[in-house]
């Protein structure tokens, strides 16, 4: 899966490059590619924005440059998100659904906002990561790269995502390790006897109960 990242800050990616994800781009699973907006400024001084027409406070991204941007790594196969707080909300069916592509371009806007013309003319989908506004679509593009990367072969252990919450449309049961008992909390017996019929059915009964408790829309 490759990833072409289109932002003003490429420096915010810095935190790709470690866990899991960082082990991922290192065995050549995913691709991250940065590409600097400022970069196809046409202008000595860099500029990559200007007034709004109409007036109004802040600026907006010049169309051109960061359609030079788009077009330095464009292809035909490629799809291209915007992520915007105006965007379809993602979740993980959505999630599922990305990992399918071999190849997604991620425009990073700002608060600033983008000239209208050049997103209709590239993207091909909006996303938001949640009904709440951030001070640019860089966090936003990294949730996506995290959590669509997951789902690459080859980046999680065997079966990690088979089991998770969501996956079944229900929350994770809960884990314990050593030791067996803490501050008077003990494990909950079933899970040392070694029952394993008896485990399932516990961990399947502990996931009903824990999103009844937490998350009740889940079951609707
Ligand atoms: N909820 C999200 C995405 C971006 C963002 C921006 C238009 C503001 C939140 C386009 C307005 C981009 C989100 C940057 N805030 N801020 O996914």
């Amino acid at each position: 899966m490759k990833f072409d990242v289109l932002t003003l800050f490429p420096e915010m990616f810095k935190s790709l490059d470690e866990s899991i994800i960082g082990r991922a781009v290192e065995k050549g699973l995913i691709e991250i590619n940065l590409i600097n907006i400022r970069d196809f400024s046409k202008n000595k001084h860099k500029k990559v924005d200007d007034t709004p027409y109409g007036g109004g406070a802040g600026m907006v991204l010049m169309p051109d440059v960061v359609y030079d941007a788009y077009s330095s790594v464009k292809d035909e196969n490629a799809k291209v998100i915007y992520l915007s707080p105006q965007g379809k909300v993602l979740n993980q069916n959505k999630v599922k659904e990305l990992s399918k592509e071999n190849h997604l371009i991620l425009l990073c806007g700002h608060y600033e906002g983008i000239d209208q013309r050049v997103l209709d003319e590239i993207v091909d989908e909006e996303i938001s990561i949640g009904d709440y506004v951030l001070t640019g679509g860089e966090l936003p593009a990294m949730v996506l790269i995290d959590s669509v990367s997951r789902y690459v072969e080859g980046v999680l252990s065997e079966d990690s995502t088979k089991e998770e919450s969501f996956s079944n449309n229900l929350l994770e049961y809960p884990q314990y390790t050593r030791p067996e008992e803490f501050r008077g909390r003990k494990v909950p017996e079933v899970l040392i006897s070694g029952h394993h019929e008896n485990i399932k059915k516990w961990r399947e009964q502990k996931s009903l109960e824990v999103t009844k408790q937490k998350r009740p829309d889940l079951l609707e």
